[in-house]
């Protein structure tokens, strides 16, 4: 069977929510924040509410148990003050979120995600879960739309390499002939740098960026492929586990 059309947006500036109607979302921001949602929620994280900004984190915060839930995010790389965790993959171990709800606030993948909402079917991605990813996709009826967070509008190379990893997979290695400008661009980027995506990514900006934060362990761990075989979906605004 024929996958479905697929589109590629670069950035959650890019577009009117409107356009996201009847297709199937897949939000990708691998640094950091789909990489640290699948983490957490493959180390037993219970969900994940993703907030467009500090004051609806802390409006939710206040009206939620706090020995159940944990704020969790950054501005601009760096944990906010106050929160539990900041957005680095690796503080979401088992012991810090087992069962927890987190309510999660990050500079552009939470935003992308939030304003993914309206489609009936949003999905999260990151190298971590990609065959996961990629396997829901097969068979799918609806157009499928790879919604890169990209960073505060612009184009994030680590985002759009993944995009074209999923067309890759999904087309068995063949670009479709009618396949759109983002498609072709995306395609384009993972043939000639797939074999060493972690190279690339650490020369991205994004990269750069982390690194002068934080050092390079969040982007080698972001960069594995297939260590979490989980779909993490959105519904009624709640990221959890798809269980069929
Ligand atoms: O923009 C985001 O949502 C982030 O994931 C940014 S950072 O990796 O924490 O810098």
């Amino acid at each position: 069977m024929k996958p479905k059309n697929t589109d590629v947006f670069f950035s959650a500036q890019s577009f009117d929510e409107p356009e996201l109607r009847n297709k199937v979302v897949v939000v990708i921001d691998v640094l950091r924040a789909t990489s640290t949602i699948v983490t957490a929620l493959s180390n037993g994280a219970k969900s994940v509410i993703p907030v467009g900004d500090m004051g609806e984190a802390s409006k939710i915060s206040q009206s939620v148990d706090s020995d159940n839930y944990l704020l969790c995010g950054e501005k601009d790389g760096v944990k906010i003050q106050g929160y539990d965790h900041g957005n680095s993959p690796l503080e979401y171990t088992p012991e810090a979120v087992k069962g927890k709800t987190l309510i999660f606030n990050t500079t552009n993948g939470t935003k992308a995600i939030k304003k993914a909402a309206g489609s009936p079917k949003v999905r999260i991605a990151s190298f971590l879960n990609m065959s996961a990813v990629v396997d829901s996709l097969i068979g799918e009826e609806s157009d499928i739309l790879l919604l890169c967070a990209g960073w505060k509008g612009r184009l994030a190379v680590e985002d759009t390499i993944l995009a074209g990893a999923i067309i890759h997979k999904l087309n068995n290695g063949t670009l479709p002939d009618d396949a759109t400008d983002g498609t072709r661009v995306a395609f384009g980027l993972y043939e000639k740098y797939g074999e060493n995506i972690e190279q690339v990514i650490m020369k991205s900006n994004h990269a750069a960026r982390l690194v002068k934060l934080v050092g390079s362990d969040d982007i080698e761990y972001c960069c594995r492929r297939d260590i979490c075989n989980l779909l993490p979906v959105l519904k009624h605004g709640i990221i959890s586990i798809n269980n069929g």
